[in-house]
């Protein structure tokens, strides 16, 4: 396994601090920092069950052999985990297995088994596709309430959330966000990515090499055919990377789709927002040519995959 070079925060502070060198806005100081460390151990996620609202910081550490991500979703009053894993898991489940199977109609009659509350469920960021060995970031404002993270990846055709063993739960985690909120500011960001249903993803900063800080705008939101919205995660392309097969990867309800192994190498990103929110994720380049790439169907042709390279010291 190959691990991306990350510097410790409190020397990405000190590097990015005015005065050293660098053009870019100091990085949030460490004692106000606010991080959730979740570390995925092969289909399962360590993470602790609290933490202060407020601004949050997910660093999740891949540990596993498989890719995934963690999705950060606010339930409903009164649901949780085992609600989730009762109730809407074993549903996608079985709508996934039909259609794999390919039973599409059956399939969509699944799906609306789903539980009246899983409507209200609302998505609100968290790490993005996270390749094995590597540690991702992402920031979001919370206010207090019961989370999920998830990671719905595919292995062999069953979800990680999914777990067909019913004496443990999928790879869902419940985290219960508290009041007061805590001090961490809105992190300043480097360059800003915006995402719109109606013109894509667009860029303003040029990356560069080494740590810098996106924000992710979400300017308006879309609920596309795999019934979620648009997010955006980083992926390093390599000379063998097959763009068209990347696209197809990125729609869960193809058989092969978000299903381990991935054919590129994920670095993380920021999961679906609503409209109107601003998320930041923080990312480590290397000279070399990426794509940013939303988690939805045929992303090419919805303007939600863009390509761009870092040219060496740029
Ligand atoms: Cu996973």
């Amino acid at each position: 396994m190959t691990r991306v070079p990350k510097l410790p925060l409190a020397l990405v502070a000190v590097l990015l601090a005015p005065g050293c060198g660098g053009e870019r806005p100091a990085a949030t100081r460490v004692s106000d920092a606010n991080v959730v460390e979740i570390t995925a151990v092969e289909r399962t996620f360590q993470a602790p069950d609290s933490a202060p609202a407020g601004w949050i910081t997910f660093r999740f550490r891949n540990a596993s052999t498989l890719t995934h991500f963690a999705v950060v979703e606010r339930m409903p009053d009164g649901i949780g985990i085992a609600e989730q894993q009762e109730q809407a898991a074993p549903v996608f489940q079985a709508g996934m297995d039909l259609l794999a199977a390919g039973k599409s109609d059956n399939a969509m009659a699944k799906f609306g088994e789903l539980p009246a509350w899983f409507g209200d469920v609302v998505f609100l960021g968290g790490a993005g596709l996270t390749a094995p060995g590597h540690v991702s970031e992402a920031t979001v404002h919370l206010e207090p309430g019961t989370y999920l993270l998830e990671c719905y990846v595919k292995t062999d055709g069953v979800f990680h959330s999914f777990n067909p063993d019913t004496s443990a739960y999928g790879m869902v985690h419940q985290l219960t966000v508290t009041g007061p909120a805590s001090s961490m500011p809105e992190p300043q960001a480097d360059l800003t990515l915006t995402l719109s249903g109606q013109r894509g993803i667009e860029v303003s900063g040029d990356p560069v090499v080494g740590a810098q800080t996106v924000a992710v705008h979400f300017e308006d939101q879309t609920t596309y055919s795999n019934f979620g919205g648009h997010d955006v995660h980083l992926v390093r392309l390599a000379g063998d990377t097959d763009l068209q097969q990347l696209v197809t990867w990125m729609d869960w309800t193809q058989p092969g789709g978000l299903q381990t192994p991935a054919p590129a190498q994920f670095l993380g990103g920021l999961n679906e927002m609503p409209a109107g929110s601003t998320g930041y994720l923080t990312v480590t380049l290397e000279p070399g040519r990426y794509a940013w790439i939303a988690e939805v169907p045929h992303a090419d042709a919805n303007g939600m995959l863009l390509a761009f390279s870092v040219p060496a010291g740029g």
